[in-house]
């Protein structure tokens, strides 16, 4: 491909609203634009990067025995009533109605039309084991689109789907596509952990996994041990036990003391003021539990864990109550609130509990209280575990490692559904013994195009991106020094026709640039092999230089075009 004649506007700032390295360098390389938040076009470059890494997908899912299929984005209402999720979903369902008045969704995942697909086709468990798979796009109308690809209303997916005829069929077809995963990140050049979504391991019913590139941009806190192979997303991580009382130095206050804190709302102005260090104290945190307030204590060092606290009152909805309502619950503003005397119910982290002394909230403005026993005036709160997990604290597996954090981004999902969608779809098979029976299902997502942020965010350097080989653009990149000097771009033009030729993708920058904006742009836009023609092109001598490498070397051009050639 002649440079020159390139769709590839390349900028030499980032515009400001881009915060995320990985959309700054998608910017700056000509890769996409924004249409409007959350929503890109691919230029040419981002477009063959893009087609880089379906392919990479395809061909993992292909081998892992699962068949490519295309479905719509059109999503009739009523498959949603069916399955109960239309009203489940609020604007970020994107809803639309026909010339008819009909109502439709544009598609954000498709286990409805999925079933409602195989429903009207397999009728016989000899027809199973069947896993389809799409690259499609989706719409999400995220309420707050931002960094580029990595959080997007209009979005490439790649959605499998697994229907076995039994939970041990589906496990079968859960790790086929689990190592199918492993395989496509570790060709991506990505570096990810694989993190239990919750509790349940991989062998269990139910039970999720989700793949997480290490980034700091992620969103995502990633709780792993640096001793076993333990990993799993904060939300559901678990640790092990201490079963003593935190190590640390006991505050000296005579039990149930009142202290005068004048201002101190928080713990880190408290701990200094009392000369304490934060897990002396104790965190009152007040919730609406479906509209009724509720208290939720740990440890002054921890955090709750709301999607624990949620699970152990089965609430719906579960939010951190306003401040008036924290006033009015506990009879104070809320960097004085504490679990004595309040008339709510009472959730109480089992670490609190085994703590012999504490310091909350007094419940009156500037005051605590210190020497707080929990296992004495705590003694009626439920107790559980309804902290996150934090740096430091045991693996729950080899109970010998530490937990460590990271962030991530989640690039991959896989869950087993069981028969969530079959059930209320209706959809089922006749078993050997010609009974009814629901598909066992299990669906598997990568972002495709999220994925495609997650490796830049790997991969790039101080003057640019640095492409995994598999998934840049193009592999070579042949720059003549001088766009004067006829022999340069004579022998450039060779060796460009040869490469093409051969089969190797190339890009030959034939642009009337000087030298040195011609390397700012190939260190931009990152192709890892670059073959320069300059002063020495005479002699047939050109110079090599891999793009993750500092050093370059000077070899004949035969050498050069055979170097490129390897696969
Ligand atoms: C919706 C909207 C947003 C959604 C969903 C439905 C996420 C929804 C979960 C999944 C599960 C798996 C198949 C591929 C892998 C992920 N956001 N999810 O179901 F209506 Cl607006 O999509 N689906």
């Amino acid at each position: 491909m002649r440079q020159s004649q390139l769709f590839l506007p390349t900028l030499r700032e980032a515009p400001s609203e881009a915060e995320a390295v990985s959309h700054q360098l998608m910017l700056r390389a000509g890769l996409i634009r924004q249409l409007a938040a959350g929503i890109y076009t691919y230029l040419p470059l981002g477009r063959r990067v893009l087609r880089k890494l379906e392919q990479i997908v395809r061909e993992e899912m292909d081998r892992a025995g699962a068949q490519e299929v295309l479905m719509p984005a059109m999503q009739p209402a009523e498959l949603w009533r069916q399955s109960g999720r239309y009203d489940i979903y609020g604007p970020e369902l994107v809803r639309l109605r026909d010339r008819h008045n009909r109502e439709f969704a544009l598609g954000p995942t498709h286990e409805e039309v999925i079933t409602s697909l195989v429903r009207g086709e397999v009728s016989s468990y000899r027809q199973l084991p069947l896993t389809l798979y799409q690259i499609q796009t989706k719409f999400r109308d995220e309420k707050r689109p931002r960094y580029g690809l990595l959080r997007g209303r209009e979005f490439m997916m790649k959605d499998a789907y697994s229907f076995d005829e039994s939970w041990e069929g589906l496990h079968r077809s859960y790790m086929e596509m689990y190592e199918a995963y492993n395989r496509i990140f570790t060709r991506c050049g990505l570096r990810y952990r694989a993190v239990e979504a919750d509790a349940g391991s991989i062998g269990g019913e139910g039970g999720t996994h989700e793949f997480m590139a290490l980034a700091d941009i992620g969103e995502d806190t990633v709780a792993a041990c640096d001793c076993c192979r333990y990993a799993a997303n904060l939300e559901k991580a678990e640790y092990g036990r201490e079963l003593k009382e935190a190590s640390g130095q006991q505050p000296c206050v005579a039990e149930l003391e009142r202290l005068y804190t004048p201002g101190m709302k928080k713990i880190d102005e408290l701990a200094p003021y009392l000369k304490l260090e934060a897990k002396a104290f104790i965190k009152t945190l007040i919730y609406m539990a479906d509209g009724k307030p509720t208290a939720v204590l740990v440890r002054g060092d921890h955090e709750v864990n709301e999607i624990k606290v949620k699970n152990a009152l089965s609430a719906n909805v579960l939010e951190l109550a306003d401040h008036e309502t924290t006033e009015r619950v506990t009879g104070a503003p809320v960097g004085f609130a504490g679990p004595l005397g309040l008339s709510v119910p009472l959730l109480a982290d089992d670490a609190l509990m085994v703590m012999k002394s504490g310091i909350a909230g007094a419940n009156e403005t500037d005051y605590h209280y210190g020497g707080i026993r929990p296992s004495v005036h705590l003694s009626h709160a439920i107790t559980g575990d309804f902290r996150n997990a934090a740096a430091g604290d045991k693996c729950p597996r080899c109970e010998q490692g530490r937990l460590t954090f990271y962030r991530g981004i989640e690039v991959g999902h896989v869950f087993k559904l069981g028969t969530k969608y079959s059930e209320t779809l209706n959809a089922g098979f006749l078993n050997a013994s010609g009974e009814e029976r629901p598909y066992i299902m299990g669906c598997y997502g990568i972002g495709v195009s999220r994925l495609l942020s997650a490796v830049l965010e790997q991969h790039y350097d101080s003057n640019g991106i640095v492409w995994p080989d598999e998934m840049a653009p193009y592999r070579v990149h042949v720059i003549p020094v001088s766009a004067k000097d006829q022999t340069q771009r004579d022998l450039a033009v060779h060796i460009a026709a040869r490469l093409s030729e051969a089969g190797v993708e190339t890009l030959l920058d034939d642009r009337e640039e000087r030298p040195g904006v011609k390397f700012k742009d190939a260190d931009l836009i990152g192709i890892p092999l670059r073959i320069v023609v300059g002063k020495h092109a005479a002699e047939g001598m050109v110079e090599l230089k891999r793009r993750n490498e500092a050093v370059a070397v000077t070899v004949h051009l035969e050498n050069a075009i055979s170097i490129a050639c390897e696969k």
